[in-house]
């Protein structure tokens, strides 16, 4: 009882399902052959086992060796212990091991509500005051028109903060309600019954479901109603100090329109009139006409980019908030065209389609085109005007990509697919690596190979401590969680943990915060400091992606 935690091993802190792969990895120039598994509560030795000969060099250098344990089912709380070397932290072996991290990795977009008051009912300790009711809203000079001049005060309420900000962001916003009523689409039984406790699971509509709208009904009030145009954000000038949402009462302005969030909502609202058809009925008509009318502007307005910098600098006040200034769109096209073909079967969005770039790329906030092509794929039984080499080529391209992950995680010394290339390590490299493992589902499903779960686990057993910082990356959750992420509602409660089931950004080599870091090294470029916006910071683009992954595989993997 009296061994230490060892630094050295290095595993998911959260835990493992009987019949899955369970790894550790163990950092260590010292020759230890063997390890054993002891019982959390009665110390017993239940397991022993080989350490594998084969060593591969972590970024640092630091060679690592994998002890397997995969075919112990026991289920119950355990530890990994190396004689000489010390013990592992403690984990689960369960069934629906990851169900209470997958709800709450929802319930973290209901922290992040804004124009509201939380209550104890369903926020606990971290109920809290309303903060920014966006009830009066000012037009920004960038984004003054005929009818709509100088002066004018609009309310734009609700939606989620974009991240450690309380800004939002009609580009993030897109690709984060994609990811999430992508979940819903591909797991509708599962969120049923799926209790989030937020104000409205009283109601019979699914939880996920009536949190996404609370985002929505922000975005809608983000399209300019006479010519469909959509702005691009909704900020403050400057970011405000690390306070209360109360305390943040800054003036907030909508920011000019753009080609990027007027396509990113066209595809969002043509997902939503599919999804919400049966639960609400007239919502999923406001939503396609908006979506229908998001495209008629895109159309007459092909290519107006988000020029943060050059196009402020006859504005008064200039905005410095994110840009999300994309500057590519093509695949901004690919997702709305697919989106609006899917829920209204129309040809004029095949068209866009037909001769489209269909290279596998990560979905992004500034790459979108997979959003689309994996809801062709999801819905490619009732899109028969498709031609099937068009689909096969989609999902070849689908399963080529996969497949390089696997080659990926067998060359890593964490043995998982984020990693593989060096370019995984941006920032938000977590939601990268969240981004990696629905890909890997996808293919699970398309070909029925067991060994793209195994992989996209893999990539879930890194954020959740196999990897190069000991970290479990998620708040609340694992032995050694970021205590300090930038996430103003966080720190300004210093007396609370932070807010639990954020997953924070990652390791960023990048270090764009100047904040101080342990290590240069890619993989270790993470400090759990307020400060470090670059790597400890939250986001709903980088929520929605690991909300998807936990999620998904309970679906899966329920009992
Ligand atoms: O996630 C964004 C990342 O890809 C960019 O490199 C970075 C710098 O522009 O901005 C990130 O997004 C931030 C946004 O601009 C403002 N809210 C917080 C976001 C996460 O850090």
């Amino acid at each position: 009882d009296n061994l230490k935690v060892t630094e050295t091993i290095r595993l998911n802190q959260v835990g493992f399902y009987p019949d899955e792969q369970k790894l550790a990895v163990l950092l260590d120039n010292e020759q230890a052959k063997g390890f054993y598994l002891l019982d959390h509560h009665t110390k017993e030795i239940v397991y022993e086992g080989p350490i594998s000969s084969k060593t591969s060099p972590t970024l640092s250098g630091i060679p690592s060796r994998i002890a397997d344990f995969s075919d112990f089912r026991q289920v119950g709380e355990f530890e990994l212990i190396i004689n000489g070397l010390g013990k592992s932290f403690p984990f689960q072996i369960q069934e629906e091991v990851y169900a209470e991290l997958g709800r709450a990795s929802l319930k973290a977009f209901y922290f992040q509500r804004a124009s509201t008051s939380l209550q104890e009912k369903e926020a606990g300790a971290w109920a809290r005051q309303m903060g920014h009711p966006d009830d009066e809203v000012r037009i920004h000079a960038s984004a003054v028109s005929e009818n709509r001049p100088e002066g004018t005060v609009l309310a734009s309420p609700y939606g989620w903060y974009d991240a450690g900000d309380y800004n939002k962001y009609v580009v993030n916003s897109g690709i984060t309600v994609g990811t999430l009523l992508s979940l819903y689409e591909d797991f509708p039984a599962y969120f049923q019954s799926l209790n989030l406790n937020i104000p409205e699971s009283s109601n019979p509509n699914p939880d996920l479901l009536d949190e996404i709208r609370w985002n929505l009904d922000w975005m809608l009030s983000m399209q300019d109603p006479d010519d469909g145009g959509v702005y691009h954000k909704l900020t403050t000038a400057n970011f405000e100090g690390m306070v209360a949402p109360h305390e943040a009462t800054n003036p907030r302005y909508l920011v000019a329109k753009g080609t990027a969030a007027t396509l990113d909502f066209a595809a969002v609202m043509a997902q939503a009139a599919r999804v919400y058809k049966v639960y609400h009925p007239e919502e999923s008509v406001r939503y396609l006409k908006a979506a229908e009318k998001a495209w008629t502007w895109a159309k007459k307005n092909p290519e107006v980019l988000y020029q943060q910098n050059l196009m402020n600098q006859s504005y008064d006040p200039d905005i410095t908030t994110g840009a999300y200034g994309d500057r590519n769109l093509q695949d901004e096209w690919v997702w709305a065209a697919a989106e609006l073909f899917i829920s209204t079967h129309n040809l004029a969005y095949w068209e866009q389609l037909e001769n489209a770039n269909q290279h596998f790329v990560l979905p992004s906030w500034s790459q979108v085109s997979w959003m689309g092509y994996y809801s062709i794929l999801r819905h490619q039984e009732d899109l028969e005007l498709i031609s099937p080499e068009w689909v096969s080529t989609l999902k070849a391209n689908l399963l080529a990509e996969a497949r390089t992950h696997l080659d990926h995680a067998e060359q890593s010394a964490y043995h998982t697919p984020m990693g593989g290339n060096i370019k995984d390590f941006v920032w938000g490299s977590n939601a990268v690596a969240s981004n990696q493992g629905i890909l890997l589902l996808y293919a699970y499903q398309y070909s029925g190979e067991k060994a793209f779960l195994a992989a996209a686990l893999d990539n879930l057993d890194y954020i959740l401590g196999r990897n190069a910082v000991n970290y479990c990356y998620v708040t609340g959750f694992g032995s050694q969680s970021p205590q300090h992420p930038h996430h103003r509602l966080a720190a300004s409660r210093p007396d609370l943990p932070p807010l639990p089931g954020f997953m924070v950004g990652g390791a960023n080599p990048g270090q764009q915060d100047g904040c101080e870091y342990p290590s240069k090294i890619a993989d270790e470029s993470y400090s759990d400091v307020t400060c470090s916006y670059a790597s400890n910071e939250i986001a709903i683009n980088w929520s929605a992606p690991f909300a998807y992954l936990v999620n998904a595989v309970e679906a899966l993997e329920g009992k």
